[in-house]
């Protein structure tokens, strides 16, 4: 394969002859050639929109609008090409909005299902009958179930926006005062670093991206900032700039050679799928046989590394040297000879990756969200924060946790308020059984939280700006068949821009506005912007298509058919969805130095903040003075033993074959490596988070999936065994489904392993997707602690498709 390192790519842009501190390698335009050159046709105005959907940045746009219709769309032109005062230059997907504006797909009308659930068959109605229709509905499930049986379920379709916004916005405001719903917690993204990182940090936070400009060593596990947090105002710009300033060597551990190395990676790791657990254990060994670890350092910060730091009630041989020097309960030295048969990852590379991170300082390691989203994965993040502190790298310039990066600058306005009277809570991936059988989920079978045991079965979906009832998912089938079934979930609504496969299971669909036809705040994204905040205004390029309509405008209504005009009132206390914009600017910035009014900013649509002036270090306080600035866990110490884990391994009851340990050990995954299922599925396969798409959106704009194929990437290894070729249509398989994609035979991806982009749209034919979405082909069992989706744990086998 070739590639080129990043010290050829310094190299070489130096003797280009410009300064690569800051650098971009071809000389651009001057801002005044860069502003465009207004017009040969006319146009009726150009405004400012943000784009909100959920892909980690959230970049502003200008829409040109002609004869009230979306001319195109171009970039931030404001700015310059500084880092920190630079332009927010959105992606192709952020550029192509007005193909999710104008899709052949986009909803018009609000919609009433007459097929079965399911069959995807609807007529047009008028907002009046649906949302009467809904009203009636809802009175109904309250009185039959209580409001407990009402789910508003994990979507992310518009998380950039502050009115329309699908996790805070109109409809928990309006369902908390129609008496609450079911909450849920944790998210698709996160649940098993969050949880795992909970119980070793308290937090699963890392050191800005920015803080690379110091470091020496830059190990990433999993990360892929450039294609997940791309454009001008996301941290995969940052990661670029802030490699260029340090000139820091890079090191990525991945099974999959990203967008992130390309350019940018002095070594690439492969490695087999959910097992970084075990990569660490036998780093840690080297540490521990060449007394390279900072002892010091785990004596003075943390619980449990070694038998003198145990908590009490902790087995004698329970320390993290035990069970790494094999003499824990299992007996195991974890050798690098041990884990290279687990990894794949040769003994002497594990040895000279050891060495390396034990003897340069500082040295930045972050995971990004892919080594934890298995069905271990709780511990393979827990796992990986261990190179941080055995190494003594953390809370120090330089340096991260072993998290994932963080930003440190980002401001938002104020959010619609609401309180809901109902605190039960359920993970957000177990909304499957809580409808087949909520009542049944308690704390110690489920996670349930704020309560022992569910009251009710979910029997009302109100689904906003998500396609998670299918789609983003698990297992296909199997959630076809529950949503199918009209007794167990007995009204579905569904919100969105866009027939999805979700809302096929909708009894009612309603037409949302996008933002580009509606008023709104647009958010940079907390955490994954780089340190350059900024605000968007969306000014409403054009009025809304057909009749649709914004989310607080339709839930307006919607308050007027349950409760009449008092309801409404204290649903809208009087203000528009201006108003409210108004209002909540000033609750958070009125008369704030630095900050614009509301006025101001409405009428400049993207307002930037001066750069941050020291990115942020996690955990800083803590490593000056422990005992003043103590952790969130129990004992305010770091806790490579957890007494918390321990407890939890004890009461809590769980699946067949899972495992829950104190100490963030290598666990042997469902579907992972080592799972004897591989006899029949022999390869495994993960999705990634793809540049052509956000999830499953955008991808109804023809322009960007043209550009960007659904591919297949198997190794020549694997691909020669099954005589396959790039371009030839392959079925991938396993017992929850089959679906069809095109292999692209390449070195980029190790052997045995395979990968797909997630998000693509189901469609079933003759029992085989064609539209190559992968939770055809994952499992529902979610994991140990967090209770979380273990989507990137997949075996399969492949073959060459006949027809
Ligand atoms: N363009 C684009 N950007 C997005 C999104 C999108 O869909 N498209 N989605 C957004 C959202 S909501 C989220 S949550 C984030 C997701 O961000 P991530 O979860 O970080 O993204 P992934 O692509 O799932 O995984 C990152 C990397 O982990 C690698 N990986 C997979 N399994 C393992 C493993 O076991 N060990 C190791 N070491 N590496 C592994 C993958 O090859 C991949 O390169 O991205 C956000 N940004
Ligand atoms: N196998 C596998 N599955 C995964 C993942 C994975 O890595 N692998 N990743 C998981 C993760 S991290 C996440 S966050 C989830 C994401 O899952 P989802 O939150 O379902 O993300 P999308 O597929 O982007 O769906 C967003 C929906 O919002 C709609 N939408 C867009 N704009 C608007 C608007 O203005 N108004 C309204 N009402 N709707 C709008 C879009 O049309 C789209 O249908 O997927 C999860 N599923
Ligand atoms: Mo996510």
């Amino acid at each position: 394969m070739h590639s080129i390192s990043r010290r050829q790519f310094l190299q070489w842009s130096s003797a280009l002859g410009g300064s690569v501190a800051t650098a971009t390698l071809l000389p651009l335009p001057s801002m005044a050639e860069s502003k465009p050159s207004l017009p040969s046709k006319t146009y009726d105005h150009v405004k400012w929109a943000g784009c909100t959907i959920n892909c980690g940045s959230k970049c502003p746009v200008r829409v040109f609008v002609k004869n009230g219709k979306i001319d195109h769309i171009e970039s931030d032109n404001t700015g310059d090409d500084v880092y920190g005062s630079h332009q927010i230059r959105a992606c192709l997907r952020g550029r192509s909005n007005r193909f999710r504006v104008y899709n052949p797909n986009r909803l018009l009308y609000p919609l009433k299902r007459v097929g079965k659930r399911g069959e995807g068959k609807f007529v047009r109605i008028s907002w009046d009958e649906a949302l009467e229709s809904i009203a009636t509905k809802m009175k109904e499930i309250k009185e039959k179930y209580g409001n407990e049986a009402i789910l508003i379920p994990y979507a992310t379709g518009t998380t950039g926006a502050i009115m329309n916004r699908c996790t805070s916005g109109p409809w928990m405001r309006l369902f908390s005062q129609f008496g609450g719903y079911l909450n849920y917690h944790n998210s698709y993204s996160t649940g098993q670093i969050a949880n795992g990182l909970k119980h070793f940090y308290g937090t699963h936070v890392g050191s800005d991206i920015m803080q690379i400009e110091h470091a020496k060593l830059v190990v990433m596990f999993g990360n892929n900032p450039v294609e997940t947090r791309m454009s001008g105002g996301g941290t995969g710009y940052a990661y670029k700039v802030a490699l260029e300033k340090s000139g820091a060597k890079i090191i990525h551990i991945d099974p999959r050679y990203s967008d992130s190395l390309v350019g940018a990676c002095d070594q690439w790791i492969p490695i087999v799928p959910g097992t970084d657990g075990a990569l660490v254990a036998a780093m840690a060994y080297v540490m521990i046989s060449e007394n390279l670890h900072d002892e010091a350092f785990l004596k003075k910060y943390c619980i449990g590394f070694s038998a003198d730091t145990l908590p009490e009630g902790a087995p004698k041989n329970g320390s993290y040297e035990d069970y790494v020097m094999g003499k824990g309960d299992d007996g195991i030295a974890k050798t690098p000879a041990w884990a290279e048969t687990i990894t794949q990852i040769p003994a002497q590379t594990i040895i000279d990756l050891a060495r390396e991170i034990a003897t340069t300082k500082p040295c930045y390691i972050a995971q990004g969200w892919g080594a934890q989203r298995h069905s271990n994965g709780e511990q393979a993040a827990r796992a990986i924060a261990m190179l941080a502190i055995m190494s003594g790298n953390i809370g120090i310039e330089g340096t991260s946790t072993g998290g994932r990066e963080h930003s440190s600058g980002w401001v938002e306005p104020a959010h619609l308020p609401f309180k809901n009277p109902i605190k039960d809570s359920v993970p957000c991936f177990l909304w499957t059984d809580a409808i087949v059988r909520g009542k049944e989920m308690k704390d110690i079978t489920d996670g349930i939280r704020n309560t022992q045991q569910l009251k009710q079965n979910v029997k009302f979906i109100l689904n906003t700006g998500g396609n998670c009832l299918l789609n983003q998912h698990s297992d296909i089938h199997a959630t076809s068949k529950i949503l199918e079934d009209e007794s167990l979930c007995e009204f579905i609504v569904d919100v969105n821009v866009t027939r999805t496969s979700s809302n096929s299971f909708a009894d009612i669909i309603l037409p949302d506005a996008t933002p580009l036809e509606q008023e709104d705040f647009v958010r940079s994204s907390a955490g994954y912007s780089n340190d350059m905040p900024y605000i968007i205004y969306s000014q409403k390029a054009i009025e809304p298509v057909g009749e649709c309509m914004s989310v607080y405008d339709m839930c307006t209504k919607l308050a007027e058919k349950l409760g009449g005009e008092s309801f409404k009132q204290s649903f809208t206390e009087g203000r528009t969805q201006v108003e409210w914009l108004e209002h909540l600017w000033n609750l958070k910035f009125k008369d704030k130095e630095n900050m614009p009014s509301f006025a101001q900013m409405k009428e400049m649509g993207l307002y930037r903040l001066p750069q941050v002036k020291k990115s942020f270090i996690a955990h800083e306080k803590f490593i000056q003075n422990p005992e003043e600035n103590p952790l969130k866990t129990p004992t305010g110490k770091i806790e490579i033993y957890s007494t918390t884990l321990a407890k939890m391994a004890q009461t809590w009851i769980l699946k067949e074959g899972q495992k829950i340990t104190p100490l963030p050990e290598f666990t042997e995954a469902k579907e992972g490596p080592l799972d004897p299922l591989r006899k029949t599925y022999p390869l495994q396969l993960f999705g990634y988070h793809y540049k052509g798409r956000t999830h499953s959106s955008f991808w109804e704009s023809a322009a960007i999936r043209e550009i960007n194929p659904n591919e297949l990437w198997m190794n020549p290894i694997d691909a020669k065994e099954r005589g396959i070729q790039t371009g030839d249509d392959v079925l991938v398989f396993n017992g929850y489904g089959k679906i069809l994609l095109k292999a692209k035979v390449t070195p980029k991806i190790m052997p045995h392993v395979t990968t797909c982009p997630q998000g693509g749209w189901y469609k079933n034919k003759n029992g085989i997707d064609v539209g190559g979405c992968i939770n055809t082909l994952t499992n529902l069992e979610p994991t140990a602690i967090a209770k979380a989706n273990p989507q990137h744990s997949i075996l399969v086998e492949i073959e060459k498709y006949r027809g």
